[in-house]
C-alpha cells in the first residue's frame, strides 16, 4: 500500500472553473463527456504535464480547445489522462469516456439502485465517471446535461437548478441543469428514473420560496412525511442558531435502497439510504423517527459546514464532519430533550469511538497519513470530532463560539480550508492562544483524566488534584499535556454548595492544561461529592474513587442530569466487574433499592429514566476491564445482575409498564418517545426474569402493537426468552411484513444479537432467506454486521467459529463492494483485549484475511492495521 501524507501536501498545479458534463444514460453503455475549462494554478510553482485522476475508465477520445487530439499529445490509462504539453493559457479539454453502471457493485460512481441510476462520489467516486483532478481543492461551477430513456427515467436530477429540458427522437429526453456555487467533485451528484416524488416548500427568513422535493420508489410516497418535515425544521433551525440560510431555489433529495452509508450531502441533491427517509409509524421505531430527524439535518446542514466552505484536502475530513455532527447534536437536543441526547451521543462515542481509540486503528482526529480514505469515515473523525468542537464552544464561551463560527463562514465562504483556518477564527474571536488546543486533532488516543479529593473540615475547603494520562497509541509513544474543559460541582446532601475558588464563587468550569494541578475550593462546610465532567465536558476516561454512598449522593442530589445517569452507569459497573470475577457475588441490596426509588419516580422523565435503568452493555464492561477479557464471563455477570433486578423488582416492573402507555395515536415527539422507552426498558428487564407473567406482558404487547417500537421491542425481549413464545413471535413477524425489507432488516438483527449457541447457524441459515442479499449493503449489515458487532459472546466464540464466519463473508464481498467489506472486518478492532484463547484465534483470523491475494486497498488496510 502506497500511504498519503499530510506533510506531502501540494496546492493544484491546475485550477478547474467550468465543467460541463453531458450524461447519455445507457444500462451497460453510458457515455459521458466531461469538457473543463483548465489554467495553470497562480500559485503553483510545478509547470509539469497536466494530470487527471481516474478509475476504472474506458476512454474514447480527447479535445483541446475543440480540435481531437492526436494520440502522441497524451497518454491515458483507465486510472488517469495526462496532457502532455498543456497550453500556457487557459484552455478547454473535452474527454469522452464510457462506462457500465449495472456492473458497478462497488456503489461508487455512478450505479444502479434497484431501477434507478444515481451517483456517490466521496470521497473519490467522480474519477469513476470521468477523468478529473478529484481533489476537494478543486472548486468548479458545473452544468450537467443529462439524456435518457423516457419510459426507463422520466426523472432527470443534477445539482442546482434546473435550466432547460425538453423531448428528443426515439423516446428519449434530456434535462440541464447548473450549479452556481463553485463546489468540489465530490458534491456532484445525479439520478435519474422511474421515481415518485412529494413536493413542500420552505420560505427563507429574507423570504426567498425554496422548492423541496423527496424523490423515492413507487409506492413509498406516504413514508417521506417525517423526511419533510425533519427538513422543514432544520432549515429552520440553521436560520436561527446558525445564521444560515439556503441558497439555491430548490433542494432535493432522493432515497435508494443501495448505499454503502447512511447519506450524501451533494449540493441541492442530497442522496440518501433509504433507511434515513422512509418512516411510518407501523414500519419504523422511535429511534429510526429520531435518526431520520438527525441524518436529515446533519446532510442539510453540511450546505455551509462541508459545501460552501470545504476541505482543502482529506486530511481535514473533520473540519466538516466534526463540525456537521456537533451541529446535528445541537438540533436534535432543541428538538427533543438535551440530557436525554447528549447521554446517547455519549453512549455512542464510548461504544463506537473510545474502543477504536484503544485498539491498533486507533487515529487523531485529523490524520496524517493514511492508506484508503474510505477508511477514515470512523467515529474518531465524526463523534470525537464533535467533541473537539463542543470542547472549544465551552472553553471560549458561547458568545465568542459564535463569533468564531461567524467569522469562519464570513471568512471561507466559497473555499477550501483547513482545521488551522477553522480555530484561527475562533482564536480571533477569543483573543485566546488556541495553540495546545490543537492537540486534541493531532494526539489519538482517550486521555485518562485520575482525580483525587480531600475535604479539610476545619478550614472548610476541597482539595481536588487533576492529572492527565495520555496513553501511547500506534506511531505516537509519547504526547504533549493536553488542555481539557472540566466542569464540575461539590455536591452535598441536599445538592450543590455554593464554593468559592481564589475566593470567588466557582463558576462550574475549571480548564486543565498542565499534566496535574491541585485546586482549592472554599466555603465547603459540610463532606461534599465531587461531581465531575459534566455534561462529559471532554471526551475522556474520568477515574476517581467513589464509594456506593457517594454515587448514591450524586444519584439523589446532583444538578447535573449527566452525572445522574453516569452515577447510576457507575453503581452498576461496580457490581458488574464485581460479578465477573466471581459470579456468586451477591447483588449490594443498596443499588437494588436505588434502581427501585428511580422507577418510582420514573413519571418526572421517563426518557431519562429508561437510560439510567439499562445497565452498562457488555462492551461496557469490556472496555472497563481493559485487557484478558472472556466476553462469556461479561454477558453471564450482566445476566446476573438482569435477573436479580427482575425478580427482586418484578411488581415495580410491571407497574412502570402499565403506568406508562401511552394514550392517543402514535407521534413520533421525544415525550411519547420517552414514556415508550421507559415501558419497553421495563419489559425488557422484567423479562430476564423469565416469569410467565412478564412474558406474557411481552406477548400481549407483540399482539396488540399499534406500532413498530412497541412490536420490535416485544419481538426482541421475546426472542432473548428462547421460549416457544419467542419462536411464535419471530414467525408471526416474518410473514406480516414480507414485503418490506426495512422491516425484515430489523427482524434479521434481532436474531443475529440472540446471546446463544445456535445463532450462529441461525445466521447462516437466514442468508438462505429470500429477503437476504449479499449485494445489498442494508441487507448485510443488519444481519452480519449486527452479528459480528452486536453480539460479543457468539462473535466470539471459544472455537473462532464466528471470526471464520465473517472472515468468509468478508472475502466473498471484497472483490464487489470493498467499502462493504472493510466495514465489517472493522469488527475485530478490539481484538487485543480479549483473552488469550480468542486473541490467538482472532489473529490467527486476521492473518489468514491479510495474507490473500488480491484483496482491495480498503480491506487489506484494515487488516494490516490490525495486526500491526
Ligand atoms: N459525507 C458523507 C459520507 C461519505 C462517505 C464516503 N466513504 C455523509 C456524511 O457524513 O454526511
Ligand atoms: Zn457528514
Amino acid at each position: 500500500l502506497e500511504p498519503v501524507r499530510l506533510a506531502d501536501y501540494r496546492v493544484p498545479a491546475f485550477l478547474i472553473d467550468t465543467v460541463h458534463l453531458d450524461i447519455r444514460l445507457e444500462r451497460t453503455q453510458t457515455r459521458i463527456v466531461s469538457a473543463l475549462t483548465l489554467r495553470r494554478n497562480p500559485q503553483s510553482t510545478e509547470t509539469e504535464a497536466l494530470k487527471l485522476d481516474g478509475d476504472s475508465l474506458v476512454f474514447e477520445e480527447a479535445w483541446l480547445d475543440g480540435v481531437s487530439l492526436p494520440s502522441e499529445a497524451y497518454s491515458v490509462s483507465p486510472n488517469g489522462f495526462s496532457l502532455h504539453q498543456p497550453p500556457a493559457e487557459p484552455f478547454t479539454l473535452a474527454i469522452e469516456t464510457r462506462l457500465d453502471p449495472s456492473a458497478n457493485t462497488q456503489l461508487m460512481g455512478l450505479y444502479r439502485s434497484n431501477s434507478a441510476y444515481c451517483t456517490q462520489c466521496e470521497a473519490e467516486g467522480f474519477r469513476r465517471i470521468t477523468y478529473f483532478l478529484d481533489r476537494p481543492d478543486v472548486l468548479a461551477v458545473y452544468t450537467t446535461r443529462i439524456e435518457a430513456s423516457f419510459q426507463e427515467a422520466p426523472v432527470l436530477l443534477a445539482n442546482g437548478n434546473r435550466i432547460e429540458h425538453g423531448t428528443l427522437e426515439g423516446g428519449r429526453h434530456y434535462a440541464v441543469w447548473h450549479d452556481p456555487f463553485p463546489k468540489p467533485s465530490y458534491l456532484f451528484a445525479m439520478v435519474a428514473g422511474d421515481l415518485a416524488m412529494m413536493a413542500d416548500s420552505f420560505t427563507t427568513r429574507s423570504g426567498r420560496q425554496v422548492r423541496l422535493e423527496i424523490y423515492v420508489e413507487h409506492g413509498k410516497e406516504d413514508r417521506c412525511a417525517y423526511a419533510m418535515d425533519s427538513l422543514k425544521r432544520s432549515m429552520r433551525w440553521d436560520e436561527e442558531a446558525f445564521g444560515r440560510e439556503y441558497d439555491l431555489d430548490i433542494f432535493m433529495i432522493v432515497a435508494v435502497s443501495d448505499f454503502n452509508m447512511g447519506a450524501m450531502e451533494n449540493k441541492g441533491l442530497n442522496i440518501f439510504n433509504d433507511k434515513y427517509v422512509l418512516a411510518l409509524p407501523q414500519t419504523a421505531t422511535d429511534s429510526d423517527f429520531a435518526a431520520v430527524e438527525a441524518i436529515i439535518a446533519h446532510e442539510y446542514f453540511h450546505n455551509w459546514t462541508g459545501n460552501r466552505i470545504t476541505c482543502r484536502d482529506w486530511f481535514q475530513l473533520c473540519l466538516k464532519e466534526g463540525l456537521t455532527v456537533f451541529r446535528d447534536q445541537e438540533f436534535s437536543s432543541d428538538q427533543r430533550s438535551r440530557p436525554v441526547k447528549r447521554i446517547n451521543d455519549v453512549k455512542l462515542l464510548r461504544s463506537q469511538q473510545f474502543s477504536e481509540d484503544g485498539g491498533p486503528l486507533a487515529h487523531p482526529v485529523r490524520p496524517e497519513i493514511y492508506n484508503e480514505i474510505n477508511n477514515f469515515y470512523t467515529a474518531t473523525v465524526y463523534e470525537k470530532g464533535a467533541e473537539v468542537v463542543r470542547m472549544l464552544k465551552t472553553l471560549i464561551g458561547d458568545e465568542a463560539f459564535a463569533a468564531g463560527m461567524d467569522l469562519y463562514f464570513q471568512r471561507h465562504d466559497g473555499q477550501a480550508v483547513t482545521i488551522e483556518d477553522f480555530l484561527t477564527c475562533f482564536a480571533e474571536a477569543s483573543r485566546r492562544d488556541l495553540g495546545q488546543f490543537m492537540l486534541w486533532y493531532k494526539q489519538s488516543g482517550t486521555p485518562e483524566i485520575r482525580a483525587e479529593g480531600r475535604w479539610d473540615e476545619q478550614a472548610g475547603t476541597y482539595h481536588l488534584s487533576l492529572k492527565q494520562i495520555l496513553p501511547p497509541t500506534p506511531g505516537q509513544p509519547n504526547k504533549q499535556p493536553m488542555l481539557f474543559p472540566i466542569r464540575l460541582g461539590l455536591v452535598g446532601e441536599e445538592g450543590d454548595l455554593p464554593v468559592t475558588l481564589d475566593g470567588k464563587p466557582f463558576d462550574g468550569l475549571v480548564a486543565l492544561a498542565e499534566s496535574e494541578r491541585n485546586y482549592v475550593f472554599g466555603n465547603v462546610r459540610q463532606a461534599p461529592v465531587p461531581s465531575l465532567l459534566r455534561g462529559f465536558s471532554a471526551p475522556v476516561k474520568l477515574t476517581i474513587a467513589l464509594d456506593e454512598e457517594a454515587l448514591l449522593t450524586l444519584l439523589k442530589a446532583d444538578s447535573d442530569p449527566f452525572n445522574r445517569w453516569q452515577a447510576s452507569q457507575s453503581y452498576a459497573l461496580k457490581l458488574l466487574l464485581r460479578l465477573v470475577k466471581n459470579p456468586a457475588t451477591p447483588v449490594d441490596p443498596r443499588f437494588i433499592a436505588a434502581v427501585r426509588g428511580l422507577l418510582a419516580a420514573g413519571a418526572a422523565d421517563p426518557a431519562f429514566t429508561a437510560l439510567s435503568l439499562a445497565l452498562p452493555s457488555e462492551t461496557d464492561i469490556a472496555r472497563e476491564i481493559g485487557s484478558d477479557v472472556d466476553p462469556r464471563a461479561v454477558y453471564q455477570a450482566r445476566s446476573i445482575l438482569r435477573q436479580t433486578l427482575a425478580r427482586k423488582l418484578q411488581a415495580e416492573l410491571l407497574h412502570t409498564i402499565e403506568i406508562m402507555t401511552v394514550p392517543g395515536p402514535y407521534s413520533p415527539q421525544a415525550a411519547d418517545a420517552g414514556r415508550r422507552s421507559l415501558r419497553n426498558g421495563a419489559l425488557d428487564l422484567v423479562c430476564a426474569g423469565g416469569t410467565s407473567q412478564a412474558l406474557d406482558a411481552a406477548t400481549a404487547q407483540f399482539d396488540n402493537a399499534d406500532n413498530m417500537t412497541d412490536e420490535m421491542a416485544a419481538l426482541a425481549t421475546l426472542a432473548l426468552s428462547a421460549t416457544p413464545a419467542g419462536e411464535r413471535a419471530l414467525r408471526n413477524f416474518r410473514q406480516r411484513y414480507d414485503d418490506d425489507p426495512l422491516v425484515i432488516d430489523k427482524w434479521m438483527g434481532v436474531q443475529a444479537m440472540l446471546p446463544l449457541e445456535a445463532t450462529l447457524d441461525r445466521v447462516k441459515e437466514l442468508m438462505h432467506d429470500p429477503a437476504f442479499s449479499l449485494q445489498n449493503p442494508n441487507r448485510v449489515r443488519a444481519l452480519i454486521g449486527t452479528f459480528c458487532s452486536a453480539n460479543q459472546t457468539q462473535f466470539n466464540r471459544p472455537d473462532g467459529e464466528g471470526y471464520r464466519f465473517v472472515a468468509d463473508i468478508i472475502l466473498a464481498i471484497d472483490p464487489k463492494n470493498p467499502q462493504l467489506a472493510a466495514r465489517l472486518l472493522v469488527a475485530f478492532k478490539t481484538w487485543r483485549s480479549l483473552e488469550q484463547g480468542r486473541r490467538t484465534l482472532a489473529a490467527a483470523t486476521l492473518r489468514d484475511i491479510a495474507r490473500r491475494p488480491g484483496l482491495s486497498r480498503d480491506v487489506a488496510d484494515i487488516a494490516q492495521r490490525s495486526l500491526a
